[in-house]
Formats: structure tokens, sequence, C-alpha cells
């Protein structure tokens, strides 16, 4: 008898050893993180060395450059996240709809392979997650200052910014709750950088003297796109120097309260306001992933801990005069993805394959051991990670927009990597579907629609036929193509073909 409990305890021991050998996740999301706002990417702001935490890790590890989402906007951008699927699928293609929490989730599985999990911050699906060990979650967007949490014993109510306390709150996990036996998986969303752009009150004034680079495309005509110029999330005409810029609160603000302050003098004084404060919120990002990096150093799980860092979607920094996300056009439809997996992802590398928010769920799991649902839309990245493509992998991403919010329209396209075809539908189209092409490689900024060009002919008739394809390998319903939210009033159903 004693022989067999031995045997027992031994069992489990080697079962207990092999799941501390399992690598922990560490997974960090922002909400309107712009690719250009990370250092890492070298963008026009790389000079001013933005995230110098968030660029560790693609120092230490890989840096993806063409990370895409499949809908541009907060809510189904999460919903993807967590079930591996697109809008169409999870359900969830706009924001101001319910999430179905009773659907397949990668969180209800990865217990399975002894992992628990945690998520903090930013969900924006109505309701109470389902699956994680441990959640505390804003409701809806969340406040930045001073916010409230959901927890499973109810809502809570905190002091201090967002980012600090969903930083705090990860932490006091981390540190005291969780079982040290176990790996986990720890989600930290912040609520940052979204609009109003309000930063904890230390970085309020850090760029206030610093002047940010414009794009060449602040002053659009949106000539050859004429859908894109009803986009109401200007900085021009849209954004408000109370509202937005603080004119009203901060004393360093005031001088956009002149009415002298006109055109497009007053567009160049809101485009640098705009990003000292997107900018200040970046930086409580940044020295919140640096506390969170150097926990795990200190308890020397940092090796064994994967980092990841997105977003829920990139996010336009004055491009195309905006300061908003939804279309397909590259700032918002791509996002950023940083992987440091000590002793597999090769320091400092970059990766350019066609990735896609569907592949993060199968990709969590993947680490885990789990196997992931065949109803999952993605690909585990792991072989990526690895720096092993598969030969077969994807060519083409498929994209999805629903709503009509802020002057968008619904839409949905194909990008190959150098070339983008996007197919517009709904009210503002007068029935008739309207088409974009974009040479990437010569046009990157995306400003010649090239669809009606006769040289394209070609080229648009092979896009169209991926589209198609890609509508039939995901599953896209055709009844539901056109379908948009009830409260936008836009119930057109799309002519597809
Ligand atoms: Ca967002």
């Amino acid at each position: 008898m004693i022989r067999i409990i031995k045997l027992i305890v031994a069992v489990l021991g080697m079962a207990s050893s092999a799941q501390a050998d399992k690598p922990n996740i560490l997974w960090l999301f922002c909400d309107d993180m712009a690719v250009n706002a990370i250092g890492a990417y070298e963008s026009r702001f790389a000079d001013m060395n933005p995230t110098p935490n968030i660029d560790r890790l693609a120092w230490e590890g890989i840096r993806f450059d063409k990370c895409y989402v499949a809908n541009s906007v907060c809510a189904p951008s999460r919903a993807t996240l967590l079930t591996g699927k697109h809008s169409h699928k999870n359900g969830l293609r706009g924001n101001l709809e319910d999430f179905d929490h009773d659907q397949m989730q990668f969180q209800k599985m990865i217990g399975q392979a002894g992992y628990q999990s945690a998520i903090f911050g930013k969900t924006h699906l109505r309701g109470d997650v389902q699956g994680f060990d441990h959640w505390e979650t804003l409701p809806g967007h969340g406040k930045y200052e001073n916010p409230s949490l959901n927890t499973a014993n109810g809502t809570i109510q905190t002091t201090g910014h967002s980012s600090d306390v969903i930083t705090d709150h990860a932490l006091n996990w981390y540190c005291t709750r969780r079982d040290p036996d176990k790996p986990f998986i720890l989600m930290v969303h912040y609520k940052a950088p979204h609009r109003k752009w309000i930063p904890a009150s230390r970085f309020v004034g850090a760029f206030k003297d610093k002047i940010f680079p414009e794009p060449k495309t602040l002053f659009d005509d949106y000539e050859t796109r004429k859908l894109a110029a009803t986009h109401a999330m200007g900085i021009g005409k849209h954004m408000k120097v109370e509202k937005d810029l603080k004119a009203d609160r901060w004393q360093h603000r005031k001088f956009l309260l002149d009415e002298s302050l006109t055109g497009e003098a007053l567009v160049h004084a809101k485009y640098q306001a705009y990003l000292q404060d997107y900018f200040a919120c970046v930086a409580g990002v940044d020295a919140s992933v640096g506390r969170l990096l150097a926990q795990l150093k200190a308890d020397g799980i940092y090796d064994n801990t994967i980092v990841m860092f997105s977003s829920d979607q990139g996010f336009y920094l004055g491009e195309h005069g905006w300061f908003d996300k939804r279309w397909m056009y590259e700032e918002s439809f791509r996002t950023p993805f940083l992987v440091k997996w000590s002793g597999v992802t090769t320091p400092g590398s970059s990766n350019s394959d066609l990735v896609q928010n569907i592949d993060f769920a199968p990709t969590f799991l993947d680490i885990a051991g789990v196997d992931a649902p065949g109803e999952m839309q993605g690909e585990s990245l792991v072989p990526l990670f690895k720096g092993q493509t598969p030969t077969d992998w994807r060519k083409s991403l498929y994209y999805h927009y629903y709503m009509t919010q802020h002057g968008t329209t619904p839409h949905e396209g194909v990008s190959k990597g150098d070339f983008k075809l996007i197919r517009f539908y709904g009210e503002k189209t007068g029935g008739t579907d309207q088409w974009e092409l974009f040479d990437l490689e010569t046009d990157s900024a995306e400003l010649n629609n090239l669809y009606d060009n006769p040289d394209m002919t070609g080229k648009v008739a092979e896009l169209k036929a991926e589209l198609f394809r890609l509508r039939d390998y995901y599953d896209v319903p055709d009844e539901k193509v056109g379908k948009v939210q009830r409260n936008n009033r836009d119930g057109h159903r799309a002519n597809f073909r």
C-alpha cells in the first residue's frame, strides 16, 4: 500500500514538474496603439525613443511587420482574440452588439494543460467574461482616472490612473494569488492610448516641448477615395480642443481657444497637442510594461515566460488627416506584434509573413500543448516564432468591417501584402459596390486608387478571385454580407457579385 502511495506521489511529482517546465505567457494588449507609436518599428517617431521597455521585446525577440486585424474596431477585435474566429463566426461584428460568452474561447481550454489564466483591464465585451480563473475587467471602455473594475465578486472601485491600476492589480494576482507551481497566461489589457488620451498626471507635460513629425497625408484631399472623405474623425474638423485636447483644463492648452488660430495653423497645432497626449499615454503603458518585466526578472521566470505585445488594432496618428481606426488602410488594419521567447525567438529578428489576430488564440493553445478546435480559423504562430514558417503559410488576408459609425462605410477586402483590394457597400455607395485597389509597394500611403486603371484589369481580377476564395474558406455567409448593426439604421444587403 505504501509503495502504491509512493508511486502515486512520484507520478504526481513528475506531472507537476512537467507543468512547471511549460512556458508562461504574459500577454500585453493596448487599445488603439499605432504601429508607428512603437519605437522598434522605426517609424517617423523612432528617434524620440517613445517605448524603451516595449522595444526590449523586439530587441530580445521578433518584430512582426505584417500583423493585421480581421475587423479594426475595439470589441470585435477582442472577440476575435478570444475565439480565434472572424467576426461573422464569433457573432460580434460591431462595438454595439452583445458578445455570446457561452461560445468556445481559448481560455476555456487552456486549463486542460494545467495553465491558470487571468485577465485584467479592458475587454469591451458586455457581460462577465468566462473561462478565466481570475478576472478584473473595466466596464465597457472603462475610465482613465479612478476606474471601477468588474470582478467575480462584484464591482470594485479603484484609485489612480487606469494604466497603473491595471498593472497593480495584475501584479497583485501574479505575486499573491497565482499558484507558482502551475504555468500561467496573464493577459494585461490597457485602455490607453484610446481617445481622449488622458495620461497619468506625471506624464501630462512629458512631451509638451517636443515637435512631432507630421505625416505627408495630414492634409489628404481623398482624391480617388471618395468614401474616405466622409470619415468624421478628422483632426481639422472633428477633434475638439476642449473635449479631446483639454484646452479647458490644462493651462498649456489655453492657446487652442484663441479664435484667431484657424485653418491649417489650427490643424498643425491640434496635431501636436494630440500627439503629446497620445504619446504621454503610450509612455504610461511603456512604464507599466517595464514594471511587469522587472517583476518576472526578479522572480527568475523571465526566461521561461513568453512575452507578447499587441493592440486591438492600429491607429491613425494624423495619416489621412485622421485620429481613428476602422478602415482597411494600413495604419488601422495593421497592428503591432512583438514576441520575446527566450531561447526560441532570435533576438532582434523580424518576420514579414501575413499574420492576423485570428492566430492568437490557436497560438496560446499550441504553446500550452492543447489542440486548437477545428472551428478556430487562425493558425498557430509557434513555427514562426521558431523561424520555421510553413511552406504553405497563407498568402492573403481577409478583412471585414461592418459599422457605419463616425461616417465610415462597411467594407471587406483582401490583402496579399503587395496589393490590396477593398469592396465598399452600404448606404453611401448608392447600392452599387465601390472598389479600391492599392499597390502597397509603390504607394504605401494608399493615395492612388488604381481600381479603374486599365493596366490593372488583370490584378483586379486576380484579387477578386482571391477575395471570393477567402469568403469560401472562412465561410462568410452571403446573406450576412451587407448586414450592419441595427442601430446604424442601415439594412442594406449588398449586391456582392
Ligand atoms: Ca481599439
